[in-house]
């Protein structure tokens, strides 16, 4: 679907990404993307980070719990160290710029690229003469999400690469349709030893928030018990941790637990196998429950203070909103001028 890109980037850095508070944020989104989101911040660039509730209700949510879990990922994304006076920190829903565009790229995306979108197929299921429209038409509000700001650049875990082309395709087809380089073609920013963390009781599925089991996830609001009973109870094999990286494959359970310990102590995979070349799980597993509960106890224990102030919450929300609307709206405005829109309401 790609093209090569016909335009040089003349657009500056900028990194936008967001999180669904579809439930409580998991280890997966930590490692896969919040914990990204840390460094790129901590590295000095322009960063803009949503959370995208607006794709949360592709499915349905208890209005209740959606308000619940969009202050939680607000308190989860501060916790692990965004700063909402560096980064833009805000829900999507306040900006109406994303719906609007993600309306315009529906009719600049193809029926045929979105057919081919793997998450739908494994979120529908046999189910897809059942679910929303929304579902469907999902990455093309994401593609939205980060053109309203001409992000340059996305990180992510692997799930979502499919998305970013499809948003890459996106840009260059509105380019080349009106004639314009007016949007940027992103860059996917995939990295570190976990950027597909799989489920702790089937390593061949992805960890999910919206799993039913809880025991297949470690979410951010457990505690160091249940954290380590969970990387105890995670589904393994019988033999020990292999001497070279090469023997973990076909190895499912092994590799996910090895790259979970990597990326939570900054590690390589390949230092982790050669710190416990031939370690049976149980040394192993306590080595890993010591380690994930060092690292996510202090980002729980910041995520029950914060909860205890929504009201606070929901101002962070709504003045990082605010800056993230006057980047977005001249830019969407800019848009309705490309494509022919009369503009002659008075503000
Ligand atoms: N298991 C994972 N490993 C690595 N990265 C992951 N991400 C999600 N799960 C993993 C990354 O987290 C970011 C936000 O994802 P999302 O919440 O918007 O949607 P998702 O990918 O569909 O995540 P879930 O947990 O599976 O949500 P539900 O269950 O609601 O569908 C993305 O960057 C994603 O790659």
């Amino acid at each position: 679907m790609s093209e090569p890109v016909q335009t040089p980037q003349t657009f500056p850095t900028r990194i936008f990404s967001g999180i669904q508070p579809s439930g409580g944020l998991t280890l997966g989104n930590y490692l896969g993307a919040l914990k990204r989101f840390v460094e790129k911040q901590d590295e000095g660039i322009e960063t803009i980070y949503c959370l995208v509730d607006m794709h949360a209700i592709t499915v349905w949510q208890d209005p209740a719990k959606l308000r619940h879990a969009t202050r939680e990922a607000a308190a989860g994304f501060i916790a692990a160290g965004i700063d909402p006076a560096r980064s833009v920190l805000f829900n999507q829903s306040q900006v109406t710029a994303h719906v609007e565009l993600g309306w315009i790229f529906n009719c600049v995306a193809r029926m045929g690229w979105m057919s081919r979108m793997t998450q739908f197929k494994d979120k529908a299921g046999k189910n897809s003469e059942n679910v929303s429209l929304g579902l469907f038409a999902y990455p093309a509000l994401m593609a939205a999400d980060i053109l309203a700001y001409k992000a340059t650049h996305v990180p992510v875990g692997e799930d979502q690469k499919q998305h970013l082309e499809l948003c890459r395709d996106i840009a260059i087809k509105f380019n080349k349709d009106f004639g314009v380089n007016y949007f940027p073609v992103v860059e996917p920013v995939i990295e570190g030893a976990a950027t597909r963390v799989m489920s702790l009781r089937d390593g061949t599925s992805k960890m999910s928030k919206s799993d039913p089991s809880d025991q297949s996830r470690i979410n951010l609001t457990d505690d160091a018990d249940t954290i380590s009973k969970k990387i105890r109870k995670a589904k393994t094999d019988a033999e020990p941790l292999p001497e070279h990286l090469d023997g973990l494959k076909d190895r499912p359970e092994a590799k996910n637990l090895v790259n979970i310990y990597a990326a939570l102590a900054g590690h390589t995979p390949a230092q982790v196998i050669k710190d416990f070349a031939g370690a049976q799980f149980g040394t192993f597993k306590p080595a890993l429950a010591d380690l994930a509960v060092a690292k996510l106890s202090p980002i729980t224990s910041e995520m029950t203070r914060l909860m205890k102030d929504p009201a606070e919450i929901d101002r962070i929300l709504g003045e990082g909103a605010a800056r993230a609307d006057a980047i977005a709206r001249p830019i969407v405005d800019e848009v309705y001028e490309i494509m022919g829109m009369i503009r002659s309401r008075h503000m």
